[in-house]
């Protein structure tokens, strides 16, 4: 990831402003290369005693080590450069530095294009499934998919995923079937769930992916507690990776997290989709600083901003942040920046809160399958006919999935007081034989013959 013309410019800002902060003369600054200044500012703060200048003097507070300045200046959002956000690809699906390009093979670049399509077929089906009664609810993550398939395919296997409950591809990705993923949404006898949480709240043990729950945020402290627990093995050669939304960010939890991560040194990749939004609420409304990234450097964090929708940008974002969390035991902060194209979820309405030329806006440019596709066209992967042979079978997977889901039978009602408890305490017995006396005097009243039996 070379420092591209721009973003040197960007630097080469912030390194003046931050030396004139020390009192050195631009001149002086002017005629070092970004190295010599990266080296230079970096010794004045490791050698304090050479940094006086102009009466300035490097404190050295516990709590703080920065020079002393007799000028008074308050620092904002707009004392920094805004977190330039790396690329690879253009619109078109052209690469825009070659150097930048991942190494990844045919196989490999099919299959997640053929993920990332699998996933939009899933997400229209089932949306409409919910529409339908057939389901009680339901989340899109058109315009994600990008983010979801560039950051699986740089994992390893055994690295542990906490994600928030827009994250279906990753799953996908790592094995799960879409017939897993549809009987979970149906509740029935053969979600591992057994019907006791609400759709889309995955969860494998077998792919290392930790089981979604609702409250926003919780996720976030629990992986970096894995990682920190992840870190005491040595030779690991595994890290973790939370998923979390702009909106979770504003949570306690997300500060939490940072700091543990930052201060507990853990091998842990905080990866934030920022989608624009939280339910209704826009980002404007959410900080007033630069996004979440900025907040990475803040607390101690490796931090990169990513374009979301470049599926390459985000592969190698990830790849290169598992590298250096893995052999450094050092948080990375990632934020990927996209568009949610959907509404929230099947209980929103977003045309509510926004408008459909803002929505055509980023659907028509912004595509993450069609930038996706663009690329694999031109390096000769993929057509018109493999795209239609393609998005055939797809489709039918999960129409298939979806019509055997619908006649499993629900899980016995039985299991909804089992597996909290390794013994079953008194006051749950007592309940569940309660509840056993109830449905032998009522039994018009409930459909047990839709539940498997003892
Ligand atoms: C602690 C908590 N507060 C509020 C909610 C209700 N809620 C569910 S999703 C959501 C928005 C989250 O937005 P974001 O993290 O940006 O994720 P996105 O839905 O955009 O993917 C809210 C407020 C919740 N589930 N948990």
């Amino acid at each position: 990831m070379a420092l591209k013309t721009g973003a040197s410019f960007v630097k080469l800002n912030a390194f003046r402003r931050a030396a004139r902060a020390i009192d050195v003369k631009s001149s002086d600054v002017r005629k070092r290369s970004i190295t010599n200044i990266v080296k230079w500012l970096l010794s004045t703060r490791t050698r304090p005693e050479t940094a006086q200048n102009g009466g300035g003097k490097i404190a050295k507070f516990p709590g703080a080590r920065a020079p002393y300045v007799s000028e008074m200046k308050f620092f904002n959002e707009t004392s920094y450069e805004p977190i330039p956000i790396y690329r690879v690809m253009d619109n078109n699906g052209q690469i825009i530095d070659k150097n930048e390009e991942p190494n990844l093979d045919k196989a490999t670049l099919i299959n997640m294009y053929k993920t990332m399509v699998q996933l939009s077929h899933m997400d229209k089906i089932l949306y409409e499934s919910q529409r339908q009664g057939r389901i009680s609810f339901y989340m899109t993550n058109y315009g994600e998919e990008g983010i979801h398939i560039g950051s699986a395919s740089a994992l390893s296997p055994k690295d542990l995923v906490f994600s928030q409950y827009r994250e279906v591809g990753v799953f996908l990705y790592r094995g799960m079937t879409v017939t897993e993923l549809v009987n979970q949404c149906y509740g029935n006898c053969e979600d591992p769930g057994k019907g006791r949480q609400m759709p889309v709240h995955y969860g494998s043990k077998h792919h290392n992916m930790v089981t979604i729950s609702s409250p926003l945020g919780t996720q976030m402290p629990q992986a970096v507690g894995a990682a920190y627990a992840y870190k005491r093995v040595p030779n690991n050669d595994r890290c973790v990776i939370c998923y979390f939304g702009d909106g979770a960010a504003s949570e306690g939890d997300a500060h939490a997290a940072f700091n543990f991560a930052a201060t507990l040194d853990c091998p842990v990749i905080m990866l934030c989709r920022n989608n624009g939004y939280a339910i209704s609420t826009p980002t404007s409304e959410q900080y007033r600083g630069d996004g979440i990234a900025s907040r990475g450097p803040a607390l101690g964090l490796h931090t990169l901003r990513v374009d979301g929708t470049d599926t390459l940008a985000v592969h190698n974002a990830v790849k290169r942040a598992r590298d250096f969390t893995v052999a450094n035991n050092k948080p990375v902060l990632i934020e990927a920046m996209a568009y949610r194209v959907g509404h929230h979820s099947t209980s929103d309405d977003s045309s509510a809160y926004r408008s459909v030329e803002e929505i055509q806006k980023w659907t028509k440019d912004e595509s993450p399958l069609q930038k996706f596709k663009l690329y694999l066209e031109h390096k000769g992967y993929w057509d018109a006919e493999t795209e239609k042979a393609w998005s055939k079978e797809a489709r039918d997977t999960v129409v298939r999935t979806m019509q055997e889901a619908e006649k499993k039978k629900k899980p016995n009602w039985k299991e909804m007081l089992e597996d909290v408890y390794y013994e079953m305490p008194p006051r749950l017995q007592k309940q569940m034989k309660q509840m056993e006396e109830h449905l032998k005097k009522y039994p018009e009243h409930y459909p047990l013959n839709q539940h498997e039996s003892d």
